[in-house]
């Protein structure tokens, strides 16, 4: 039997619930704390691999802190590699169901397998998956939730004073005209040259936003994010079809078959999975080419840090997207220079805890 190059010896979790500096209200909940499981894989050959999963809700952090530690007992002492651990962990959980929460503990220890792999051959993630590191651009998601017209335009233009060429401001007030004119206010601060895309996570049913999506065609927004339910690809295709502006989708996509399904509808004429939904680095290696084979730009969504190494290595690279949530518990946070994401040099993916903000924010 051929020796596998790294064994796990342990999967450990730690929940940390990290105060956001601009709290997120969206079109469905108001978010002011990042819930965030931190994974550390240790193997016997001394490296340790990690990766953090948003959580969305406390109780769901409690919840995947619980699956941790199944995770655990079926792979102390098995290969480190991807294909090993989730071939284990697949067997595992098959009959719970490997979707959601389960999915998401799945792609975090994925993701933790590949940062062991790249610092075990002491290389950057992005050079492992066989590109440069190389500035991403980036844009800056952090805020501009639903608050009112005035206070949006001046949250918009302190975020570009942080140093970017684009932001991101969501959607979805139960009145249209004041979403329009909460666009046309942080347009008006942010000028013509910064690019603005808008989020309304799946808040319209398809009349309404054949109306609401129309009348914003012509304000110059870069996207239109999940207008409708992710998973109506058929609608999605209806919409995308008709309008001048482009429609994103793929923070919801459920691993790459799901990709798979809304690329065969056509229901987007861009993408940006989620690295802890569709299926850590593997399944982004999976997405990232799908994209290239369609010629549809790719971005990412959430998880910067390892999101700067995956979009260095996706043929079709758009936008990374910028929230700074983990940053008080990462040693060293990933910078932004000049509105570009670059990957870390060290080996790895570059998530480093900082222990004592680690133990302060820790609720698990
Ligand atoms: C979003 C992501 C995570 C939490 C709240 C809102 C949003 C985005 O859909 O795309 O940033
Ligand atoms: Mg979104």
């Amino acid at each position: 039997m051929t020796r596998p190059a790294l064994t796990v010896r342990s999967v450990e979790a730690v929940l940390v619930l990290v105060p956001m500096r601009r709290p997120l209200g969206t079109s469905v909940t108001r978010i002011t704390d990042a819930p965030l499981l931190l994974l550390d894989l240790q193997t016997e050959e001394g490296v340790t691999g990690r990766a953090y999963l948003f959580c969305y809700l406390e109780s769901a952090g409690h919840a995947a802190l619980a699956l941790v530690r199944d995770v655990n007992q079926v792979l102390a002492g098995t290969s480190a590699t991807p294909a090993s651990v989730r071939s284990v962990l697949e067997g595992r959980f098959r009959l719970l169901g490997v979707r959601g929460l389960v999915a998401a503990v799945l792609a975090g220890v994925d993701a933790a397998c590949w940062d062991a792999l790249a610092i075990a051959a002491g290389l950057p993630l992005a050079r492992l998956l066989g590109a440069d590191p190389r500035p991403v651009p980036a844009y800056n998601s952090n805020g501009l939730g639903l608050i009112d017209a005035r206070a949006a335009a001046d949250e918009a233009q302190e975020l570009v004073a942080e140093g970017f060429r684009a932001v991101k401001m969501r959607l979805g007030r139960a009145d249209p005209s004041e979403d329009l004119a909460t666009v046309r206010a942080v347009r008006a601060a942010i000028g013509p040259d910064v690019e603005l895309m808008a989020d309304y996570n799946q808040a319209l049913g398809l009349a309404e936003a054949r109306d609401r999506c129309r009348a914003l065609d012509d304000e110059g927004l870069s996207w239109i994010e999940e207008p409708l339910r992710h998973d109506d690809y058929a609608a999605n295709a209806a919409l995308t079809a008709e309008l001048r502006t482009p429609v994103q989708l793929g923070e919801n996509f459920a691993g790459p078959r799901a990709m798979a399904l809304a690329l065969a509808h056509g229901a987007s004429d861009l993408v940006m999975p989620d690295l802890e939904r569709i299926g850590g680095v593997s399944g982004w290696i999976d997405a990232a080419a799908q994209a290239d084979t369609a010629g549809l730009p790719l971005s990412s969504h959430l998880f910067p840090e390892v999101s700067a190494h995956l979009l260095a290595a996706s043929p079709t690279a758009h936008w990374l997207e910028y929230v700074d949530w983990a940053n008080p518990i990462l040693d060293e946070p990933l910078l932004i220079t000049n509105g570009y994401a670059t990957a870390a040099e060290r080996p790895g993916s570059g998530i480093l805890w900082d222990p004592v903000a680690v133990a302060r924010h820790r609720i698990g």
